[in-house]
């Protein structure tokens, strides 16, 4: 009894400190910066860091980083995580890890998220619509394809820093152009016809590359949002080419564009509530975007809220949204390799979330590994369980595959079947294969160990238990993002590297023998084969 009254006493004591304590630190003020030092921490912020904790750093894929929080931290803690990073999956920005930050810039880090957060203007249909410019009319393109090439087999590379997306000829290696599209381009998306791409800048701006005209040729441009990562356009039977929808970070809304000259022709905001708790989200972004293949309609995860949209597109006046009940915080996904389900990952709730197109609905939720993080992912047909899907992970160094085939291998379906540990360790980005390889590709970009940036890891469709065949593809830089040429017999791997150290590494798929290597790109990240991105291959 005197034991719990001491406790009782020392609890009242610690209460008596920490309440002053926290009220303290809660009226803190932040560290002071000059305007120049703001300015500095402000877009660093936007090119780093609003990605995974949000632009009002309410937190999403990392934690909030509200100031009542931060600034109980103080700027010698912040700088420590900014520097080293977390086993979580935050890379070690600093000069200890990744070195994208000096010294004094995780200081600066470290002082701006303590500041006030600041929520930037919104934009209305009008004012995107005086961002538009349309370069080349429809009219004065061509009605075929003016050059010989396999236009099906373009590389469009994604120069991240450089602002820019390089056209690579898949068959021959050549660099066709070098096309100006936005700060920190991110990802890019072929039209269902496989003619244009379109391209999507993490400062929100859209083009549309044309790659029937005698050169790959810039033929429209629009600034939908202030800050973007999804793209895609229609591809219902019908609607072919004939509109795109950007999905924005920045205000929180997706915009409806013409698919032939990106005129903006709606905006929708993704405000709203959570899915499970209802409360209100002042920043729901979008994330990832499919076009459904059952439907004229647009599947988009809407992060923060962990709603799934369904957007009908048959009828922009009398516009149509089914809300579908996913996860919290819905991210990146693809198709099954029928192109009917689409697998969404809620990376912070170490689950996967599945929509049926067809019946409109979302039919299984299931837990895989921590922060599974599968670009699109990859798919096949497991000797034993019959066509599966796979998703790699931020949080640790395994493969999680499960059962996708709900028609012939019912017992199967939207369980993992497989978990396949990855040696190198956490920090995977993307999992990537193709229909006629018999291999399946990870890479760790975001490992805390730069050799284990540095390496891949190959794995047997035929025994995936077996030992991954792991290497390290480069000494310098770090290797992100796998895409196959249209044929599915040649791999190709980003080596992201500052300057004109950047190259794109191309391995034979069944040898695992490097063929060549495209060299000089400055920061060269996603790469996307017009091809296997038409026809949703992986
Ligand atoms: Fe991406 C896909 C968001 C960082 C390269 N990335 C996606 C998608 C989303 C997303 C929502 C799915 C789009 C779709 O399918 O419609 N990415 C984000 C972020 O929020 C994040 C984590 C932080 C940020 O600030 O942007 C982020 N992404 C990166 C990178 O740092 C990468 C590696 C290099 C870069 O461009 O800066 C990167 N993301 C990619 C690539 C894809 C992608 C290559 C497409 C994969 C595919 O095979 O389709």
């Amino acid at each position: 009894m005197r034991v719990r009254f001491r406790s009782f006493l020392t609890l009242l004591a610690f209460g008596a400190w920490l309440v002053p304590t926290l009220a303290a630190y809660a009226a803190a003020p932040a560290p002071e910066m000059s305007a120049e030092e703001l300015a500095k921490g402000k877009q660093k912020y936007f090119e780093r860091c609003a990605g995974c904790h949000g632009t009002l750093r309410k937190g999403a894929t990392g934690p909030n980083l509200l100031p009542d929080k931060t600034r109980e931290m103080g700027t010698d803690v912040l700088s420590v995580f900014i520097n080293d990073g977390t086993a979580g999956g935050m890379p070690a920005w600093g000069p200890s890890g990744t070195a994208i930050f000096t010294d004094e810039e995780v200081n600066l880090m470290a002082r701006y998220i303590q500041q006030d957060v600041a929520a930037p203007p919104e934009i209305s249909l009008g004012d995107m619509t005086e961002t538009w410019k349309l370069v080349v009319p429809v009219a004065d393109r061509p009605k075929k394809p003016a050059h010989k090439r396999n236009w099906q087999n373009f590389f469009g590379v994604v120069l991240r820093d450089a602002g820019k997306v390089a056209i690579i000829d898949g068959d021959t290696k050549e660099k066709l152009a070098e096309l100006p599209t936005g700060f920190a381009v991110h990802i890019l998306r072929s039209s269902e016809s496989g003619r244009y791409f379109y391209v999507i800048g993490r400062d929100g701006k859209a083009t549309m590359i044309d790659l029937w005209s005698e050169k790959p040729t810039i033929v429209a441009e629009v600034k939908p949002c202030a800050e973007a990562r999804s793209i895609d356009g229609s591809k219902f039977k019908g609607y072919e080419d004939k509109l795109a929808i950007v999905g924005c970070y920045w205000p929180p809304q997706f915009a409806i564009l013409d698919g032939q000259t990106l005129e903006p022709k709606k905006v929708v905001s993704t405000r709203s509530m959570t899915w499970d708790t209802g409360e209100y989200h002042p920043e729901p972004r979008v994330a990832a975007i499919v076009a459904s293949h059952y439907k004229p309609e647009w599947v988009l995860n809407v992060k923060e809220t962990g709603f799934i949209w369904l957007v009908d597109y048959s009828d922009l006046k009398n516009l149509n949204i089914t809300m579908l009940e996913g996860e919290r915080f819905l991210h990146d996904g693809g198709w099954d390799a029928t192109h009917r389900y689409f697998m969404a990952a809620a990376n912070m709730k170490d689950t996967e979330v599945v929509v049926d197109t067809k019946l409109r609905k979302v039919v299984a939720k299931f837990k895989v590994g921590v922060k599974p993080h599968p670009g699109r992912g990859a798919n096949w047909v497991d000797p034993k369980y019959g066509p599966v899907s796979s998703t790699c992970h931020l949080g640790e160094g395994k493969l999680s595959v499960w059962g996708s085939d709900p028609e012939k291998h019912k017992q199967h379906a939207w369980k993992v079947v497989h978990t396949i540990a990855l040696p190198p360790g956490a920090g995977s980005l993307f999992v990537k294969s193709h229909p006629k390889s018999g291999h399946v590709w990870v890479d760790f970009t975001l490992n805390s160990d730069t050799a284990a940036t540095q390496t891949l890891c190959v794995l047997d469709k035929a025994n995936i238990d077996g030992k991954p065949n792991c290497f390290q593809v480069t000494d310098h830089g770090r290797v992100v993002h796998q895409e196959y040429n249209k044929d599915g017999n040649e791999v190709w791997i980003s080596v992201w590297d500052k300057g004109d150290k950047g190259e794109i590494v191309i391995y034979d798929d069944k040898t695992l023998k490097v063929k060549t290597k495209i060299t000089g790109l400055q920061t060269p990240t996603g790469k996307f084969n017009v091809f296997n991105s038409r026809n949703d291959l992986y």
